[in-house]
């Protein structure tokens, strides 16, 4: 397993909307594998495979708390079936948009299907931080991301902000 570098703001990559990964090979298992150990080390409780320069539909969580057992989840093109009316508000952050955190509200629980690791069809019902998790996930999946949701003043911003630490660090 290797730790891969991490896309960060304001690479374009971010915007690409990922395609559907086609079969589940050693190849898509290593890199599901690769994306838990960048996870863990980074660390963070998701990381979408854009994230590390990969445009397929595939994403990893963990959302087990510190001294908990890790629960590591891999979700192989996911789709929202359902989502609730109730909302809830979660303070977000991205690995992509390092030290940069801001409320976001969203539906308080999804049902969504997937393949998991051994392309076996799933669905679960999530709610609380996972059903969080899962839709930041997948906003990835879309080229999307949680400073979307936020107010076009702080998004501006950041991008800004960030804009002009990528160009500094060019040089
Ligand atoms: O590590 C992460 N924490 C987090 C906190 C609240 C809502 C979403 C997240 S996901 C984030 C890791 C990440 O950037 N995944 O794409
Ligand atoms: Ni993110």
């Amino acid at each position: 397993m290797t730790i891969k570098p991490l896309i960060i703001l304001p690479d374009p990559l971010l915007r690409q909307v990922s395609k559907p990964v086609e079969t589940i090979d050693e190849d898509v298992k290593r890199l599901a594998d690769d994306m838990l150990e960048t996870m863990y080390d980074a660390p963070g409780i998701g990381l979408a495979a854009i994230q590390i320069g990969v445009p397929r539909r595939l994403l990893v969580i963990d959302v087990a708390r510190e001294g908990e057992e890790k629960q590591p989840q891999v979700f192989i093109n996911p789709e929202i079936v359902t989502s609730s009316d109730e909302r809830s508000v979660y303070e977000e952050g991205c690995l992509s948009i390092p030290d940069y955190y801001a409320e976001v509200e969203r539906p308080a629980k999804v049902k969504v299907k997937f393949l998991d690791r051994d392309g076996k069809q799933q669905e679960v019902d999530a709610d609380g931080l996972l059903a969080t998790c899962l839709q930041h996930e997948m906003d990835h999946l879309n080229g999307v991301l949680f400073i979307d949701h936020i107010s076009r003043l702080k998004r501006d911003m950041v991008v800004k902000k960030f804009t002009k630490a990528a160009k500094t660090k060019a040089i």
